[in-house]
């Protein structure tokens, strides 16, 4: 006999399990089936840079204890080329908006523990393989389960995206054809501030995770092989890019995670057919350069859980009718400001006949949010906002 649920969700990432909370908080009947094992989710390193909307969400609806127990404030960035460093102090410019950094793998673990204490149900080890959104049908490993809605939870490679219908669907995508070998080192931060390194060599980033682990990231060839970059090499790579004989040593430690990432976006437009509707990265993949897929995930979530609460105890679909017409704007506005943080750190690849325009271009480009209060504004107001 199939499960019976009032809305099914495929996926426990942030997206899924806010949505499920949110749902359960207003006594909605949910089922959460993810393909990954408790333990596996539940350690997976992602994201770390909630934004002010994230912490609202998690604040109003009772899921931030852990975030405000552990999650550090920062309001600072840094950006190193040849020329120098400057630091803008986000927090005070734009709409005085801060992040605070939460590892992803921690939030997951808070949000399924509260989604339980709810008393949500979830299934783990359960790979959909196929969904109806006609009828809310979602077949699986287990066999088959049916809710009133679907939200399809299950990141941009899921079967979700699968189920609209290609000729009703639009998937606009791009790849930026960049890669970064994304590092996690058990290592506390080497810098007050999150630091983004401009060199000829490619791009570098430095990122606090907790007060023992730091993200680093470096731009690397598109097909480089993770094992090829030996704790020696990403170390010795990231010193010439920090520029350590200028601005002082990294503070070196274990890396205990490398793992390729693509530079690519796409929005899926509409995000919703029938009786499913997309979130998260499902709905849209956006390139980690201003750390933005948790924040979107978590916007979409409370939007949705809104309109089916609507649905569901109202018999009221203006909301969910309107879901995708809500969602996008903002989710293009965090992929044009991600775009445009791309192009500042990365280079254009030397064979390109203008490379040498475009370096320069991007240096007139660091000048100006080094020297302009407004563009320091309009970075502030994105950076931190979606
Ligand atoms: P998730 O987190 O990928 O969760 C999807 C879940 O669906 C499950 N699943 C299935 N379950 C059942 N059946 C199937 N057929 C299934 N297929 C998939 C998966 O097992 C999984 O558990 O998607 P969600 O919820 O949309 O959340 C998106 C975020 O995880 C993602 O956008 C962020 O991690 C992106 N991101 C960042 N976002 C930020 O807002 N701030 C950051 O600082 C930040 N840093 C990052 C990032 C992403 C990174 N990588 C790895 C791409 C740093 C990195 C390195």
């Amino acid at each position: 006999m199939a499960d019976r649920a009032t809305v099914l969700i495929v996926g426990a990432g942030p997206a899924g399990l806010v949505l499920g909370n949110l749902l359960r908080a207003n006594g909605i009947d949910t089922l959460i089936l993810e393909r990954g094992s408790r333990e596996r989710v539940q350690t997976r390193a992602r994201a770390g840079f909630l934004g002010a909307n994230s912490a609202r969400v998690l604040t109003e609806h009772g899921l931030a204890a852990g975030m405000l127990r552990s999650g550090q404030s920062h309001d600072t960035c840094a950006f190193r080329d040849a020329e120098g460093e400057f630091e803008l102090n986000y927090g005070e410019l734009g709409r005085g908006e801060v992040h605070t950094v939460y590892p992803q793998q921690h939030l997951v673990t808070d949000l399924i523990a509260e989604y339980l204490h709810r008393g949500g149900r979830i299934r783990f080890d359960v790979t959909v393989t196929e969904i109806d959104a006609a009828t809310a049908t979602v077949r699986h490993n287990g066999g088959e389960s049916r809710g009133r809605f679907v939200v399809g939870c299950d990141g941009s490679n899921g079967v979700s995206r699968r189920a609209l219908p290609a000729d009703l669907a639009t998937r606009h995508a791009r790849d930026h054809g960049i890669a970064w070998l994304a590092v996690l080192t058990e290592a506390p931060q080497s810098m007050t501030a999150v630091t983004y390194a401009l060199h000829d060599n490619g791009f570098a980033g430095h990122m606090a995770r907790s007060p023992q682990v730091t993200r680093y990231y470096l731009q690397v060839c598109a097909d480089d092989d993770p094992a090829a970059w030996p704790d020696e090499r990403i170390w010795s790579e990231l010193a010439i890019r920090m520029r350590v004989d200028r601005f002082g040593p990294l503070r070196e430690g274990p890396v205990t995670e490398r793992r390729m990432v693509r530079l690519r976006s796409d929005v899926v437009d509409p995000m919703q057919h029938g009786r499913l509707f997309l979130a998260g990265d499902a709905a849209s993949l956006i390139s980690p350069s201003a750390a933005k897929g948790a924040n979107l995930a978590i916007m979409q979530a409370e939007v949705l859980a809104r309109a089916l609460t609507d649905a569901v105890t109202r018999e009221d679909e203006a909301a969910l009718r309107a879901y995708s017409r809500t969602c996008l704007p903002r989710i293009w506005r965090a992929q044009e400001f991600s775009h445009w943080m791309i192009t500042l750190l990365h280079g254009p690849a030397a064979a390109e006949p203008d490379a040498g325009f475009q370096r320069v271009l991007r240096r007139a480009r660091l000048s100006s949010l080094r020297d302009s209060r407004s563009h320091q504004d309009f970075f502030a107001e994105n950076y931190v906002g979606i």
